[in-house]
């Protein structure tokens, strides 16, 4: 049957044309894969609308979700070029080089990219093609002069079946072999983390005072634990920096004197410790995307004023610092946010460990007081300093605002939404911050009543969020609980709710649980 042989010749074609173009990618470079590559062109081009949409729909489960949808997609349309190859093979041929060129195109367009990125695409599309070659042409060979069926199509179905098993072994252990090799790759990188000893804090952090954890169960511990810390990033492939080979340029606009330092150099520094939530503007309210945890790094402020750097306030004309990543990220910060004493970070250290290569092993930024998007780039590679009006960093062509201070946000943790609970005294409790400006008070209310104080815990300085609890008692039916917070310069968190476009989501976050009648 001439069509279940194409949809199938086309699959088996495919399959050898991304095994061999995934092998190819991890001897010239991961983020080189066209599937990869088609992904990371994807989430540039993506309007905000439906990232947002995603991001709310998928969670951190986004890329994931973005790389089966790639790969349905193309399974899709192997199938369509099978079924057209059986009848027009050149055509079907053509096609294959097509997406080539195309996931080719998708690779060339990244940021970092050299020509032999080009390499996985083009290896890929060949293979591909010669595979669809041999499996249409050996489903055309007439059949043997005892067949019963001389038909053009009557290669006997188990010797075309052998065959398409045949090429998707092959392709199989192509891929291993390639996720062999990509680990080969990146065993530098690993053994750099592995051997890298964080140094003793010049000014240690003091420890978290004992009343910050409130202990209330289902509430967010004062710090996350560096696994369960939110990561919100476009890398499709997290990069594996070598730390060993990882240097940081500092140079643009008024830099007297432009820096380039490795890793020894920059720790040679004094080190500072501090405790700082980071939050992602794209937090819808109430949501997860927010952590907290105890940063080690070089204060970045001293760094800029050794490179000769003067803040605007002090006649600097630069008043944006681009930080850029090793994937080409960019986020631009305002070089008086990060020398105004604030603890701005060049941060190696979360936690007591190096940073997670999730989260920008060997060095990130970390500016207390900003969203994310503006001033926390992981896998760190160069800052340049430049004006805000000559430049737009990653985010910002992207809808984002230039400039975005984190605004003042309170979260219920427990109850669960929709919980269903016994009447009687319930703890209501969450998290609630306003990075560098401090919590001073958080208020609940039920079914639109009067706010009632809730007891807040300990402070750990005006960079971290702090948990509150309320003790409620709950009585049958359904009721909203709702939260707000009011930050250290007084100022209480808005109600009138917006979406996280440009410059993050305002409004207060309210839960909808039922208490059971008694008895
Ligand atoms: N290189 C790079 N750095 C990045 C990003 C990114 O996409 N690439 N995302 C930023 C955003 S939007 C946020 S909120 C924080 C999240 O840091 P985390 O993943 O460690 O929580 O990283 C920032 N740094
Ligand atoms: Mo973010």
């Amino acid at each position: 049957m001439p069509l279940a042989r194409g949809a199938a010749g086309g699959l088996a074609a495919a399959f050898a044309g991304l095994a061999s173009a995934e092998l190819t990618a991890a001897a010239v470079r991961p983020e080189a894969a066209p599937v990869t590559a088609v992904g990371a062109a994807l989430v540039d081009l993506t309007p905000v609308a439906v990232r947002e949409w995603a991001i709310r729909l998928f969670g951190t489960s986004d890329k994931l979700v973005l790389t089966l949808g790639i790969i349905v997609v193309l399974a899709l349309v192997a199938v369509g070029t099978g079924l057209l190859a059986v009848r027009r093979l050149p055509a079907g041929i053509a096609l294959t080089g097509g997406f080539g060129v195309l996931g080719a195109v998708a690779a060339l367009s990244r940021p970092e990219a050299s020509w032999r990125d080009a390499l996985p695409s083009l290896v890929g599309a060949a293979v591909a093609a010669a595979v669809l070659y041999l499996l249409v042409t050996a489903a055309r060979r007439p059949p043997p002069a005892w067949a019963p069926d001389r038909g053009a199509w009557a290669m006997d179905r188990r010797g075309f079946g052998r065959l398409v098993a045949a090429v998707v072994v092959a392709s199989a252990g192509a891929t291993w072999a390639g996720r062999r090799l990509g680990a080969h790759g990146s065993a530098g990188a690993t053994a750099s983390r592995a051997r890298f000893v964080l140094p003793r804090p010049t000014v240690p952090a003091p420890p978290v005072p004992a009343g910050a954890d409130l202990r209330v169960p289902g509430v967010s511990p004062f710090l996350t634990p560096n696994r369960d810390f939110y990561r919100v990033d476009t890398a499709l492939v997290v990069p594996r920096v070598d730390a060993d080979t990882w240097r940081l340029r500092i140079h643009g606009e008024g830099v007297a004197r432009p820096l380039t330092l490795d890793l020894r150099q920059l720790l040679a520094r004094p080190l500072v410790e501090q405790d700082i939530t980071l939050t992602c503007v794209s937090n819808e309210v109430g949501g997860p995307y927010a952590g907290n945890a105890r940063w080690l790094g070089v204060r970045l402020g001293d760094l800029l004023r050794e490179a000769g750097v003067r803040p605007p306030s002090q006649g600097g004309r630069a008043d944006q610092l681009v930080a850029r990543s090793v994937d080409g990220m960019t986020l631009g910060t305002p070089v008086e946010a990060v020398m105004d004493g604030r603890a701005a970070l060049l941060a190696v250290g979360m936690n007591g460990e190096p940073l997670p290569f999730s989260h920008g092993f060997p060095v990130r930024m970390v500016v207390p007081g900003l969203y994310g998007y503006v001033s926390a780039c992981k896998w760190l590679s160069e800052l340049r300093l430049t004006t805000f009006a000559a430049y737009d960093a990653y985010w910002v062509r992207r809808s984002w605002a230039q400039q975005a201070p984190v605004k003042t946000q309170s979260r219920i943790d427990t109850p669960r939404p929709y919980a269903d609970l016994a009447p009687g005294r319930v703890a209501v409790a969450g998290v609630a911050w306003a990075q560098h400006r401090g919590i001073e008070r958080v208020e609940v209310r039920v079914d639109g009543g009067p706010w009632r104080q809730a007891r807040l815990g300990a402070s750990d300085g005006v960079d971290t969020w702090r948990q509150w609890v309320w003790p409620w008692e709950a009585t049958a039916g359904r009721h909203t609980l709702e939260v707000r917070a009011t930050d250290g310069t007084g100022a209480v968190q808005t109600g009138v709710a917006t979406g996280t476009v440009p410059d993050g989501a305002t409004g207060w976050h309210a839960v909808d649980v039922n208490v059971r009648a008694l008895g």
